[in-house]
Order: structure tokens, then C-alpha cells, then sequence
């Protein structure tokens, strides 16, 4: 009898067998009556808003990056219950991003051949860390499509992209020729489209040693990569350095911040001059550029010169070491945080053709209003309002946009509308879908670089600190602290409806296609696998899981065997996950309902060795072992 029988029969045993093993049944199928409604929801959000009940759900789904830890993390906004964390640029020893074959593919697949060649020196196949700073979703038409989310990596220059149906990650991409990715956004308009990348470290073009210690030979490099196929389309070289970016609701502009416009190495250097710049980027033009040949070709991308007094960009003046650059819904203005300046400068789209046919560049200033110490980044309502975190200050400003406007054009009018403050040292912050069309106002997140005296002291390293704001009335008002672990550097705030995700896998998933195509060749159907083949001193074992046992209960392989177990999970239940762990060989992975996980290794170390379910998924989840024997090599 196949696995499948024999295990959809003792699954049926155990759901309507005795009294005692139904019980036992029950306890592993707890993950389906409560999907079902088993728990009843409690009272409605009373009292603090921003409550959300026992069993209710959220509002939102808040994407939150993690700096250093270089996983994106999810959210439930406004009960800032956290719900999943995706591993991307980590590692992760729960679902063994890193160790499986289709994790690894995903890492390594994309790296430049110079970086292969590096980490081979280290004795690595891939980076093992990353700085996730950005996460921001795929549009179409000014809104969130909920296809993707797009992420950075400023620690080894990388792009990455997240399936939203599945939420994984399922390209990551070196960029060439740029260093260090920091800045992100997706082309608003009419999609995405691109993913603008800014490259924010100045270096050699080619970096290849002939030029070290002479700045003036150093540049940085915009980077437009096609969200569809995550290919690099073309580049673009700038003066100065980059620091964040975004896109206009035009398709016709994007826009970065440069905090370097000196081009300096050093703190004075940076900070010498009082004006810094934005740049502009024509979209249109740079296309036209790369159609007419008018680049380079580097590492098989066009580059094309961007510098100051190219066609293909403009640079607008603005004080002093600029970082923040958000575009407000209201689909005209730009706002560029000014950091060392207590100013934001407003740029007006509109304005920008005028400055592309020769008009002064300061012309499509609008507004600069004096917002306190320290302005970073800017969030809006549906209001007019926008939302400036002020870090020196540890304040959010509440400021109105056209009275911004109506001051700058020297009408007696303060643009503040209100502070709040802030514990402590806000860097980014966020309104719920205001970077969006839909931008409704309702709330703000505050992402605090520190929390001091916040929470229960946890020794040096403390953790940061996120205020949840309620924006829906006249005043700002915190409902919510939450501490985090490094970094909850940005976050983008989504409304629920525009994100639906899978539940089960399906089976044509391409995230394991490789293992299906290698099963097919090997005559194995995956989902009724109970075999072992061997091919030269490769073994290739094929597992089934089906709670609560695996099909193999045990198989045999050679000491110094390259090894690859495959394991599909054939449970077609909601939230039945398993797990395939083999102690003492270093591997664990997660292995979800209807998915195909594998992962390879080389059986160096004889004995007995148990494999077993590391996901809780059954009263008899610890059951859930088999044996691996490793037969000695001179056996
Ligand atoms: S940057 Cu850090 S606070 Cu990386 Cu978005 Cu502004
Ligand atoms: Cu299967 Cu735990």
C-alpha cells in the first residue's frame, strides 16, 4: 500500500478511532477549529483606541524593515501584535532560510562572478548578513497592488523582492557597479515598473584597486531595476553621494537626497558646504538615452553620465545635508528633509519641465518651512497635513502644507499646526497608506532610534522603540508603545484588502519547481514519496509528511554521500506546518502544507542519527522522528 493510503487511513483512525486516540486527534487539529471560528471574538475595541481584542483581527498589515537583522517583519497595525517575520537577507534556524536548496538558489543565484569568487575565499556561497533599511509595494497607478514588496540591502548593495501571495522572498539581486543600496522606492506611476536604487557610498566606477585614496575619481550611481524580472535596466551617474529616494505620480521623475554634495571623506568635509542638493531624474530622457546608445556598458548594464549639467538630471539646492525625500499624495509636492537645517524643502513636480528646459533649478522650490531640530522623514494624511519626525528634537510636527506655500510666498502664516513628542529620536515614520493615493489619515507610526528608560532595563544594548499615533483627530495622540530588536528601521502601513495571501501552497509553486523537475526525472511522485535513490555517491532521499508521521521511518546512506532529502508535506490543513530536522547534522528547515522543501549535505558523520519534525503540528508531533543510518566508509 502507498504512504499516502496507509497515512490518509491512519489519519482517519486517529480522527474517528477510540475515545483516547480521537482526544490525541484532536489536540493536532486544534489549528482547524480555530480557524473555523472556534474562538469566539471578544468585546469590541473599547476603551484605548487601538485596542484590538483576543480574535480579532487588524486593520492593517504593517511591513516593518529590521536594519541589521536583515528580515522583514510583519505587523498587525493598530495592535502592533507581530505576526511573521520573513527571512531575506539572514538567516533563519526556524524555516531554514539560508540551508535549503530553494533558499540558497535565491541567495546566491544573482551575485556578481567577483563576489562568488570573494566569499569562496571566505569558504561561503552567499553574504550570511544584510541591512534592510526600506520596504515599499509595488503600485500601479499611485496605489498598492499587493503583488511584491521591494527591499534593500545597504550592507552588501542588494535589492530583494517578496512574494506578498506566499510571503517569501523570491529574487534577490546584486547590483553592479553601485555601493551599498540604501535609498528604495517602486515607480508609482503607471506601475512598477522600476525600483530606484540609490548606491549611497562614493567609490572608483571600476573598483578595482587602480584607484584608492583620490576622492575626486570617485562616484555614485542611481540604479533603475525592472520590478517585473528584477534585471537592472540602466544606471545613472551622479554628483555627489545618494542617500534616500522617491518617485513622482507623474512616471516622469524620481528624486534623491545627497547629504554629500562635497564629495567629502571626512565629518567636516561632509557637513562643509550649507547647501546640499536633490537630484532630479528624468525618466523619459534617460530612457531615450539608453535607446540612442548614449553610455557606457558596465558589467552588461548602460550607465549613463548624469552629473551636473547633463540633460538626464537636474540638482536642486536644498540646506543642509538632506535625507528624507517623501512625495505627498496630494500628487505634487516633494518633501526633502533638511537633517542639519530645521527646514523642509518643498519641491512642486509640476515646476520640474520648466527646470529641464533651463529654468533655474531653485524655481520649483515651493515652500520651506522651519519645523524644529533635526527633520528625517515626512508621512501626510488625506488632509493636507504631513508629518515630520524631528530627531534632535524627539517631536513629531504636525504641519499644513498650503500654508507652507502660503508663507514661503510671504503671506504672515505659521504652517505648524502641532508637536508631540516622541520617546526618543525619531528616524522614519509612517502614516497608514500615505505614500499612497489612498493615504486615509488615520494613523502614524513613529520608529524611535532609542527607548532608554522606556522599558524594563535589558541590559546595554536596549531596544528601540515604536509609538503607535493615533491621526485621526485634530491632536495627535500616542496609543501604544512597542519595543523592538534591531532595527525597525522603516515601515510602510497597508490597508488588509489589499493583501491576500495563500493559505495552503500550491503544488506548481515555483519556488519548488527545481525539486519537482528532479523527482520527475527520478520517477518519484512527491506526494506519495517513499524512496531512496542512489546515483553515483549522490543519494537522493524523498520523504512525505503527513501528521503525524513521516513515510520513511528510516533509510540508509553512505558515510561521504552528498545527500539531498526532499520533503513535500501532503497535509492540505491551514497552519499545518512541519518541520524536518536531523540532529546533529546542523539542518532544519520548515516544510508548510503543500510545499516542497529540500536540502543538501554531505554524510560525514556515521551512526544513528534522528531526523524529526521540528513544527509543532500534532499531539504526536514528537513521534514525529525517523532514523538517518550513516554507514562507516570502510564498512
Ligand atoms: S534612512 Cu535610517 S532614519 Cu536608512 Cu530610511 Cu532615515
Ligand atoms: Cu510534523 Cu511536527
Amino acid at each position: 500500500m502507498s504512504y499516502k493510503k496507509e497515512a490518509s487511513l491512519s489519519r482517519r483512525a486517529l480522527l474517528g478511532g477510540t475515545a483516547k486516540t480521537a482526544a490525541v486527534a484532536g489536540l493536532g487539529a486544534v489549528a482547524v477549529a480555530s480557524a473555523a471560528g472556534g474562538i469566539t471574538a471578544a468585546q469590541a475595541s473599547e476603551g484605548s483606541k487601538g485596542f484590538v481584542a483576543p480574535g480579532e483581527l487588524d486593520d492593517y498589515y504593517g511591513f516593518w524593515s529590521s536594519g541589521q537583522c536583515g528580515e522583514l517583519r510583519i505587523l498587525g497595525v493598530p495592535s502592533m501584535r507581530e505576526l511573521m517575520r520573513i527571512p531575506v537577507f539572514n538567516r533563519c534556524s526556524a524555516t531554514g532560510w539560508g540551508q535549503t536548496n530553494e533558499s540558497k538558489k535565491i541567495l546566491q543565484e544573482n551575485l556578481l562572478p567577483e563576489t562568488k569568487a570573494f566569499l569562496a575565499a571566505q569558504g561561503k556561497d552567499t553574504y550570511d548578513n544584510g541591512d534592510l533599511h526600506h520596504p515599499h509595494m509595488s503600485f500601479t497607478e499611485g496605489r498598492y497592488d499587493g503583488r511584491y514588496l521591494f527591499v534593500n540591502d545597504k550592507a552588501n548593495t542588494r535589492v530583494a523582492r517578496i512574494r506578498l501571495d506566499v510571503m517569501k522572498t523570491d529574487k534577490i539581486i546584486e547590483v553592479p557597479n553601485a555601493h551599498d543600496i540604501h535609498g528604495l522606492r517602486p515607480q508609482k506611476w503607471p506601475r512598477t515598473g522600476y525600483v530606484f536604487a540609490n548606491g549611497e557610498h562614493e567609490a572608483p566606477l571600476v573598483n578595482d584597486g587602480t584607484i584608492l585614496d583620490e576622492p575626486d575619481k570617485y562616484s555614485c550611481i542611481f540604479t533603475a531595476i525592472d520590478g517585473d524580472t528584477m534585471e537592472v535596466s540602466w544606471q545613472v551617474i551622479v554628483t555627489g553621494n545618494l542617500d534616500n529616494c522617491d518617485a513622482d505620480y507623474q512616471g516622469k521623475y524620481a528624486f534623491a537626497t545627497s547629504y554629500n554634495s562635497e564629495m567629502g571623506t571626512n565629518l567636516a568635509e561632509m557637513t562643509a558646504s550649507d547647501m546640499d542638493h536633490c537630484v532630479v531624474f528624468n525618466i523619459k530622457r534617460i530612457e531615450e538615452g539608453v535607446k540612442n546608445g548614449d553610455f557606457q556598458l558596465l558589467n552588461g548594464v548602460p550607465v549613463l553620465d548624469g552629473r551636473k549639467g547633463s540633460k538626464y538630471t537636474a540638482y536642486v539646492p536644498v540646506p543642509n545635508s538632506p535625507h528624507g525625500c517623501n512625495t505627498a499624495p496630494d500628487k505634487k509636492h516633494v518633501v526633502i528633509a533638511g537633517k542639519l537645517s530645521p527646514t523642509v524643502t518643498v519641491i512642486d513636480v509640476t515646476k520640474l519641465d520648466a527646470v529641464f528646459d533651463g529654468a533655474e533649478p531653485r524655481s520649483a522650490v515651493v515652500a520651506e518651512p522651519q519645523l524644529g531640530l533635526g527633520p528625517l522623514h515626512t508621512a501626510f494624511d488625506n488632509n493636507g497635513f504631513a508629518y515630520t519626525t524631528l530627531f534632535l528634537d524627539s517631536q513629531l510636527v504636525k504641519w499644513d502644507v498650503s500654508k507652507a506655500l502660503r508663507a514661503y510666498n510671504g503671506e504672515d502664516i505659521d504652517p505648524i499646526h502641532s508637536k508631540i513628542d516622541v520617546a526618543y529620536q525619531p528616524g522614519h515614520n509612517h502614516t497608514s497608506m500615505g505614500e499612497t493615493l489612498d493615504a486615509d489619515g488615520k494613523w502614524l507610526v513613529s520608529l524611535n532610534k532609542f527607548s532608554k528608560d522606556r522599558f524594563l532595563n535589558v541590559g546595554p544594548l536596549k531596544p528601540e522603540n515604536e509609538q503607535l499615533i493615533d491621526i485621526s483627530g485634530d491632536e495627535m495622540k500616542i496609543v501604544h508603545d512597542g519595543p523592538a530588536f534591531a532595527e525597525p528601521h522603516d515601515v510602510i502601513i497597508v490597508d488588509r484588502s489589499v493583501v491576500n495571501p495563500v493559505s495552503i501552497w500550491d503544488r506548481n509553486d515555483p519556488m519548488f519547481a527545481d525539486a519537482v523537475a528532479q523527482a520527475k526525472l527520478d520517477g518519484v511522485d512527491l506526494e506519495d514519496a517513499e524512496h531512496v535513490i542512489r546515483d553515483g555517491n549522490k543519494v537522493r532521499v524523498y520523504i512525505s509528511s503527513y501528521a503525524p508521521t513521516f513515510s520513511l521511518e528510516k533509510f540508509t546512506v553512505k558515510q561521504g554521500d552528498e545527500v539531498t532529502i526532499y520533503v513535500t508535506n501532503i497535509d492540505d490543513i491551514d497552519d499545518l506546518t512541519h518541520g524536518f530536522c536531523i540532529s546533529n547534522y546542523g539542518l532544519a528547515m520548515e516544510v508548510a502544507p503543500q510545499a516542497t522543501a529540500s536540502v543538501t549535505f554531505i554524510a560525514e558523520r556515521p551512526g544513528v542519527h534522528w531526523f524529526y519534525c521540528n513544527w509543532f503540528c500534532h499531539a504526536l508531533h514528537m513521534e514525529m522522528r525517523g532514523r538517518m543510518f550513516v554507514e562507516p566508509r570502510d564498512a
